[in-house]
C-alpha cells in the first residue's frame, strides 16, 4: 500500500521536474553554481575521499542552516564513486548555499550556490567562509533521501556483471523520488 502511494506520488508529481547531479570531490562541488526550480531533484554524488553536503545560510558560512535544510552526512570512497548518493527536492527559488562538511575543506572554498542572487554570491560567500574558525556538521540525516547513485561515473568495471544490479538500484531511486514528491506534495 506505502509502496503504491508512493509510486503515484512519483507519477502525479509533474514531468517537467528536473534532476541536477551536482559531484563532491577534489575539494570542490561540480558544477559549484545551478540554478533550479521549485520540485527540482538536485543529487549529490560523492567522489573520494570523504565529503558531504550541508546547507547553510548565506550570512553564516561553514553552518547549518538555522531553519529546515539539509544534511547529507559523510559519504566516503577510496577511489572512484560512493555507489549512493544523497537527493533533495528544491523547495524554493531563494539562494541555497550549501557546504562540505569535512574539517577545514568549507573555509577552502569548498561549497555550492543553488539559485544565487540578492547580491549572496558564491564568491563572497567563500570570502566570509576564510575567516571561519571551525566547520560545524549538525546531528544527523535531515532534510533529504540516500539513494543509489545514477551518476554516469560510478560505471563498474566490466568483470562485474551489473545487470540485475542496476535495475535493482533503479527502482530504488524512483521509489525515493517518489517519497521525496510526496513530501513536497504534502507541504504545498
Ligand atoms: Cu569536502
Amino acid at each position: 500500500m506505502l509502496i503504491a502511494l508512493t509510486l503515484f506520488a512519483a507519477l502525479a508529481y509533474p514531468i517537467t521536474a528536473a534532476k541536477i547531479s551536482i559531484s563532491i570531490g577534489s575539494l570542490a562541488f561540480t558544477p559549484d553554481t545551478v540554478t533550479a526550480a521549485v520540485g527540482d531533484i538536485i543529487e549529490f554524488n560523492f567522489f573520494p575521499i570523504n565529503n558531504s553536503a550541508i546547507m547553510s545560510d548565506f550570512s553564516t558560512p561553514c553552518t547549518p542552516a538555522k531553519v529546515g535544510g539539509f544534511n547529507s552526512g559523510f559519504y566516503a570512497t577510496d577511489n572512484g564513486q560512493n555507489k549512493n548518493a544523497f537527493q533533495i527536492v528544491v523547495n524554493t527559488t531563494e539562494p541555497m548555499f550549501i557546504y562540505c562538511g569535512f574539517p577545514s575543506h568549507c573555509k577552502n572554498g569548498m561549497a555550492a550556490v543553488v539559485n544565487p542572487g540578492n547580491g549572496q554570491t558564491l564568491e563572497a560567500y567563500r570570502l566570509a567562509a576564510e575567516k571561519v574558525k571551525d566547520t560545524v556538521v549538525p546531528d544527523g540525516v535531515f532534510g533529504g533521501q540516500a539513494v543509489a547513485a545514477s551518476g554516469g561515473s560510478s560505471t563498474p568495471p566490466a568483470s562485474n556483471p551489473s545487470g540485475p544490479k542496476a535495475n535493482g538500484a533503479a527502482s530504488v531511486g524512483v521509489s525515493a523520488v517518489g517519497v521525496l514528491a510526496a513530501v513536497v506534495i504534502t507541504m504545498l
